[in-house]
């Protein structure tokens, strides 16, 4: 049986809950900013969320609000325009510290390096968002912490596809059965299995009630000693939150079933 050697980590909706009030936000920003009366409220962008990809997920919008914009000879170059004014107010949350890591997040990273355990993440966002939240909330130390960050357009297919996770395995060097993907969404959990990773889903506010077959286990996040998950589905941590035991045991579950 194969030792867990890695863990592959989602970002938005795992490391952190980004969405609600980090990528939407910056989003109706970057809209407001460029003088156009669009506004994501929290179900409208939890409904445009099935895209991922700040960029593709714009082009839906337009597509469905705004169709015959989308003939128009510049679309492309409007949209690379209002995702670029997006990521720059994204970022200025981050700097000002505005997206949290999710409960549990640092305690199992610093438990996981202790152990000996390979960090990398797969994630669909631009990659500044990503090294700016880690600086921003590990610090300069933290961000050194992940061998690998494979992110946003430097795969031709998005999460549900399985490319990014499958960059990263490649980057490390792992085959999928030594590590263990963690996921926060349905599209992400389709990428993980894709590329052969077993997967625990922690939920977030946006994808609770969305399909999570085929994961180990399915909680409402990772949990702190004290502040026990609630579980979904699969076998409960035996701690009660989320640490690097249960990771093994789930990593051990998903290739044995016992
Ligand atoms: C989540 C996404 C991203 C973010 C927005 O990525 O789908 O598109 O919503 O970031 P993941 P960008 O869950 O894989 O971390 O605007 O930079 O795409
Ligand atoms: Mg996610």
């Amino acid at each position: 049986m194969d030792k867990l050697s890695a863990l592959i980590f989602d970002v938005d909706g795992t490391l952190a809950d980004t969405e609600r009030d980090g990528h939407r936000v910056a989003f109706n920003r970057a809209f407001e900013e460029a003088g156009l009366d669009w506004f994501w409220d929290e179900a409208r962008y939890g409904a445009l969320l099935r895209v991922t990809g700040g960029k593709e997920r714009i082009r839906l919008y337009v597509s469905e609000d705004w169709p015959d914009l989308l003939g128009a000879p510049d679309i492309d170059a409007r949209i690379r325009s209002l995702h670029a004014a997006k990521t720059r107010h994204y970022l200025a949350l981050l700097e000002a510290g505005a997206i949290p890591l999710r409960p549990g997040v640092r305690r199992l990273l610093q438990e996981a390096r202790t152990a000996g355990l390979r960090l990398a993440i797969a994630t669909t966002t631009t990659p500044e968002n990503v090294t700016t939240l880690l600086r921003t909330t590990l610090g300069t130390e933290g961000l050194r912490w992940f061998e690998v960050i494979a992110a946003g357009d430097i795969v031709p297919a998005k999460k549900p596809a399985p490319d990014i996770f499958r960059l990263a395995l490649s980057e490390l060097g792992l085959a999928p059965t030594v590590c263990l993907a963690l996921e926060d969404s349905e599209n992400g959990l389709r990428a993980a299995l894709g590329a052969g990773l077993p997967t625990v889903v922690a939920t977030s506010g946006y994808t609770r009630d969305q399909d999570l077959s085929g994961a180990v286990a399915v909680l409402d996040g990772f949990g702190e000693p004290g502040a026990p998950v609630t579980v979904q589905a699969g076998t409960p941590p035996a701690a009660g939150h989320v640490d690097v035991a249960s990771l093994k045991t789930w990593h051990r579950l998903a290739q044995t079933g016992l």
